[in-house]
């Protein structure tokens, strides 16, 4: 997007993109400026240190970091900056996911990671979190943001109208 990117995505293997283009197509929706990267903590660990150290001062607000498997991803962004973290585990090969849930949302206390749901809705949660961060001081952000909330209230009520048998 032309504009300044407010979120980093990372994501530890171009095979999570068809999970974390969620995020890229919910923020996209709201008109968050966003980056997204392929960079893992075991295969490139230097490029997610770059990137978490620098992301601050190319004024980034948050960081979305998604894995599968033992996944490290978000724990070591948030080791590497101030920004908040969100981690998205992705559903991966075995155990539907459960490996990089536990793995992401158990950290140690110290360093917090915002662990969003498995796969998509957590894909799409971690965009709509990222922008309720944002909210907090952009009006702009907040107005598009409360729309898209709207939007999505009068969406299930109209489906309420729908004939069930
Ligand atoms: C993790 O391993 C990645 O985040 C991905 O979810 C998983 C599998 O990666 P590939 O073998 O598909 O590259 O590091």
């Amino acid at each position: 997007m032309a504009n300044r990117p407010l979120v980093g995505i990372l994501m530890g293997s171009k095979s999570d993109w068809e999970t974390m283009e969620h995020t890229a197509i919910t923020l996209k929706k709201l008109g968050i400026p966003y980056e997204a990267h392929v960079a893992s903590a075991h295969r490139t660990p230097e490029k997610v240190v770059e990137f978490c150290k620098g992301a601050e001062d190319r004024g980034m607000k948050v960081i979305i970091a998604a894995a599968g498997g033992a996944a490290h991803l978000a724990g070591v962004c948030a080791s590497k900056t101030h920004l908040p973290v969100l981690g998205v585990p992705m559903r991966g090969w075995a155990t539907e996911g459960m490996d990089a849930l536990l793995s992401t949302v158990q950290m140690p206390a110290g360093i917090p990671v915002g662990t969003l749901a498995i796969g998509k809705p957590g894909a799409i949660n971690a965009a709509l979190m990222a922008t309720a961060i944002l909210a907090l001081g952009d009006g702009a952000i907040r107005e598009r943001y409360l729309a898209y909330r709207e939007a999505q209230t009068v969406k299930a009520l109209n489906d309420d109208d729908l004939k069930l048998p």
